[in-house]
């Protein structure tokens, strides 16, 4: 009893939905991850996850922290209005508003292979309708993400106009910013920063977009295209 009392704990830990993104303000926390730093394997290692989510997304934070604390933003502010308003702000808040944001929902859009679901029917069709197929979506989507200059994200986004589009951002820029060239909501995307693939994949950007496929999890972003649709 003792043991299935505590492996229960341990699931409700791991499964307990992040804290909705509009409704925290400064000081910003590290969210945990909805899933062991291994469990991405073989597609994104444990040593990478443990570097990307336990470094490089705890100094976006504590980043964006201190930039509030300096007086670059209102301490009221929430995280989704500082990346709505980037372009307003010193260069401190759009990077690490941007890198908070954007790593907080990269988490959330990945699942361990077992458990990534499928693509919505109403997804698949306005895939197929926008890109043909669900493989040419993806030729495309990694496409963008390969020719991606430097440092940045490749999204699939609903757009203004209610349709599917694939973007691209530099640094840690998202379509929901102000200064973004495409805006739009995002449902998925990933991180083509080579901290998030240079320790398995060395300088092999396009091996990394191709096989990420297997831990995008496609039930949470059937339900972010749904939720961006109704906005
Ligand atoms: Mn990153």
């Amino acid at each position: 009893m003792q043991v299935l009392t505590r492996s229960l704990t341990v699931a409700a830990i791991v499964f307990a939905p992040l804290p909705a993104l509009a409704q925290t303000t400064s000081p910003f926390t590290l969210p945990d991850l909805p899933y062991e730093y291994g469990a991405l394997e073989p597609a994104i290692s444990a040593e990478t996850m443990e570097l990307h989510h336990g470094k490089h997304h705890q100094t976006y934070v504590d980043k964006l922290n201190e930039a509030i604390e300096g007086g670059d933003a209102p301490v009221t502010a929430t995280l989704e209005e500082l990346v709505g308003a980037a372009g307003t702000y010193p260069p401190a808040i759009r990077a690490n508003a941007g890198g908070h944001w954007n790593h907080t929902f990269f988490w959330e859009t990945m699942a361990p292979a077992d458990g990534v679901g499928e693509a919505s029917a109403d997804l698949t069709s306005a895939i197929e309708t926008v890109y043909g197929s669900m493989d040419d979506f993806k030729a495309e989507f990694e496409a963008k993400g390969t020719a991606q200059f430097g440092s940045g994200w490749v999204w699939l986004i609903v757009n203004e106009a209610g349709q599917l589009e694939i973007t691209s951002t530099p640094n840690q820029d998202n379509p929901l910013m102000d200064v973004a060239e495409v805006k739009g909501t995002p449902i998925l995307g990933n991180d083509v920063w080579e901290h998030a693939y240079y320790l398995t994949y060395n300088n092999r950007r396009a091996e990394y977009l191709s096989t990420w496929w297997d831990v995008v999890n496609w039930s949470e972003v059937s339900e972010r295209y749904q939720d961006a649709l109704a906005e």
